[in-house]
């Protein structure tokens, strides 16, 4: 016998929007308990709708962590902003993330248009309250001034990284949620397949030790996987994948420095998150202007 609407326990998906290093990630990371999604100093790290989840006694919460909103005509950035659009569309609550060290400019402007229609299902999250540079009173007035739908009993000051303020964040979430079944099993943090952790860890690791144009350049194609050893073990190759040939030089580094500290740093990472022991084989190749070509990044970034 199905359980009666009352009886039914919250369930919701959450888009997670903001510009591009507000920390959607790291904030995402910390409610779902788990390393859900990279994080990294590099704007526009995250390039796809990446699912993390919450499960309590009152229900269940999806994030969709999604790329950060930032003005560009380049073809990668118009698929991102494309990512964070159906996943505001789709969710059943936006969690908008702004960061209180930095000045609300146009690309703040852009985002708050885009929420105008959607106030009634978001809740704000101002992060960063940490910082010396925090002036939460400059974002209450854009908030007020921009989007005076959303009420402030619905924006939440926050720290992500130190762990501050979350508590009354997630019981408006869990509060303003609808009920309905869960849509995942208790014990899940993510829903995402093996080789696309393993190909973020190793994008993460190589963004952080790169610079320049580099982060944005490359990404990570995890090849082939195998069982060794009854199982304990995974072995895996992957490629990071640059655009140009003359960029394989600098992922590798002098003497293989470069690659072989991106390699130590995945493992590391890797072997704490999965229960197998991984044996990483990473190696560089080129794909020519990748960035331009409209099959690959259907693959890469629509999954
Ligand atoms: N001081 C401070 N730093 C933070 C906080 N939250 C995140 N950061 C830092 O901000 C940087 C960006 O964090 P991310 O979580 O990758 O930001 P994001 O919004 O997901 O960025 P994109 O994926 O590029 O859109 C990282 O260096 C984080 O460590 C916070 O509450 N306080
Ligand atoms: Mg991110």
């Amino acid at each position: 016998m199905s359980e009666s609407a009352a009886e039914l326990k919250k369930a919701a998906f959450v888009a997670v929007v903001g510009r591009p290093s507000v920390g959607k990630s790291t904030l995402v990371n910390l409610l779902c308990g788990g390393k859900v999604a990279i994080v990294s100093a590099v704007p526009q790290t995250t390039r796809n709708a990446i699912r993390g989840i919450l499960s309590r006694d009152e229900g269940q919460l999806v994030f969709v962590d999604t790329p950060g909103r930032h003005a560009s005509e380049k073809k990668l950035n118009k698929k991102f902003m494309s990512v964070s659009d159906r996943s505001m569309e789709e969710a059943d609550l936006i969690l908008y993330v702004l960061d209180a060290s930095r000045s609300p400019a146009a690309e703040e402007d852009a985002i708050a248009e885009r929420l105008l229609s959607l106030t009634e299902k978001t809740i704000v999250a101002v992060n960063k309250i940490d910082t010396k540079t925090a002036d939460c009173e400059k974002i209450n007035v854009f908030l007020s001034d921009k989007l005076p739908g959303i009420k402030a009993e619905r924006c939440f000051k926050i720290s992500a990284l130190k762990d501050e303020g979350t508590g009354p964040l997630l019981a408006c979430l869990f509060d303003l949620a609808p009920r309905g079944d869960a849509f995942y099993p208790a014990d899940y943090y993510t829903d995402q397949d093996v080789q696309f952790r393993i190909a973020e860890i190793i994008r993460e690791k190589a963004i952080t030790r790169l610079r320049e144009e580099l982060p944005h350049s490359l990404y990570v194609d995890v090849a082939d996987t195998e069982f060794r050893d009854g199982g304990k073990k995974l072995w895996v190759r992957a490629f990071i994948v640059t655009e140009r040939e003359s960029q394989k030089g600098m992922v590798v580094g002098k003497g293989g420095e470069m690659i072989k500290s991106i390699r130590q740093a995945a493992q590391k990472d890797m072997n704490r998150i999965f229960e197998w022991k991984i044996e990483l084989d990473l190696r560089v190749k080129t794909a020519h202007d990748w960035r331009h070509n409209d099959g690959l990044l259907k693959k890469l970034i629509d999954r």
